[in-house]
């Protein structure tokens, strides 16, 4: 299958991930994140570290496709998985030099399927499904996975009505896909936490349930600046910089305040990935623009591969 050019299904994501386990053992594995889903599916995650066993290193926490119609999100995790590899030398070399010094500092968790049950169905039966497909006690099934988490429960920006694409469900991690990431993130040793999501090219800080900032924003703040600035400098797309209720909407019962507020992880962030929020058929983003958008940059790379040698 050749990736570059449309979305891997769920078979394709599995072999994938067992063929970049087989060829690179020695520093990645896949695992369960735990649980199954409602329609019997495990969720699938892999750790990469250069110290598979015995790594004492910090974790980074990478959360791909909680939505399902977010296709482009889970192909920036299995992206992401190969890059910190090194197993591809990519254009120039850029990337292998730059995932050396990543394992360097930090272990990886990524979760490219986030939610399998939702990306099946959306992937075969309705393009733009959002939630994922477990039956609570109301009329429509499916629960916003990203309204489900323990911040704010229930507040603003999420709805009690079953059919809504907002449903939070019954209550706080009632849903074995929030569960199982919540248990699995509580046995490593967390720095940071970024939840993956398109579209509209944001970065988001916590908080989105409220508008108080939190006391290190002006920390995290400068961070997402500086990401922002990198990721401009490599691809020539602006994003976005704040909070949800600043340049967005509010959002109760979100993954990275969650992660922040009761799990005690500072670095936590949510990106919203391409294309920009004026599109109008952001979701079913294809692929091929992504590559046509890259040639066109290629002098770029070019650039960074001389300065990141200095
Ligand atoms: O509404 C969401 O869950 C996210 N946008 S999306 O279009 N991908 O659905 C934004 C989530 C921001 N996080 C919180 N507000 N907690
Ligand atoms: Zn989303």
């Amino acid at each position: 299958r050749d990736y570059t050019q449309t979305y891997l299904d769920l078979n394709g994501i599995d072999d994938f991930l067992s063929t970049l386990e087989a060829e690179v053992p020695q520093r990645l594995e896949r695992f369960n994140l735990g649980g199954t889903t409602a329609e019997g599916r495990q969720i699938w995650a892999v750790k990469v570290s250069t110290d598979l066993n015995g790594s004492g290193k910090k974790a980074v926490w990478i959360e791909c496709g909680t939505h399902a119609r977010e296709f482009i999100t889970i192909s920036t995790c299995l992206e992401t998985a190969n890059n910190v590899t090194c197993k591809i030398i990519w254009w120039f070399g850029v990337v292998a030099q730059k995932a050396t010094a990543m394992l360097d500092l930090y272990d990886y968790y990524i979760v490219p399927v986030h939610n399998p049950d939702g990306y099946d169905y959306a992937y075969w039966v309705s393009r733009l499904w959002r939630k994922n497909r477990r039956q609570n006690n109301g009329i429509c099934l499916g629960v916003d996975l990203n309204r489900n988490w323990n911040a704010n429960f229930g507040g603003s920006g999420s709805s009690g009505q079953s059919c809504s694409d907002t449903y939070r469900g019954n209550s706080a991690l009632s849903e074995p896909e929030t569960a199982a990431l919540n248990a699995a993130i509580q046995t490593t040793n967390n720095v940071a936490f970024i939840s993956i999501h398109s579209y509209s090219q944001y970065i988001l800080l916590p908080w989105g349930y409220q508008s108080s900032k939190p006391s290190d924003y002006n920390t995290l703040l400068r961070i997402a600046r500086s990401a922002e600035a990198e990721l401009e400098s490599y691809y020539n797309t602006a994003y976005l910089v704040g909070t949800p209720p600043d340049i967005l909407y509010v959002a109760s019962g979100g993954a990275y305040d969650h992660m922040k507020l009761n799990n005690g992880i500072k670095y936590s962030f949510t990106y919203e990935l391409r294309p920009g929020s004026g599109s109008s058929w952001g979701f079913e983003l294809r692929k091929t623009r992504l590559l046509l958008q890259l040639k066109r940059h290629l002098p770029r790379f070019g650039n960074l591969q001389k300065r990141s040698m200095q």
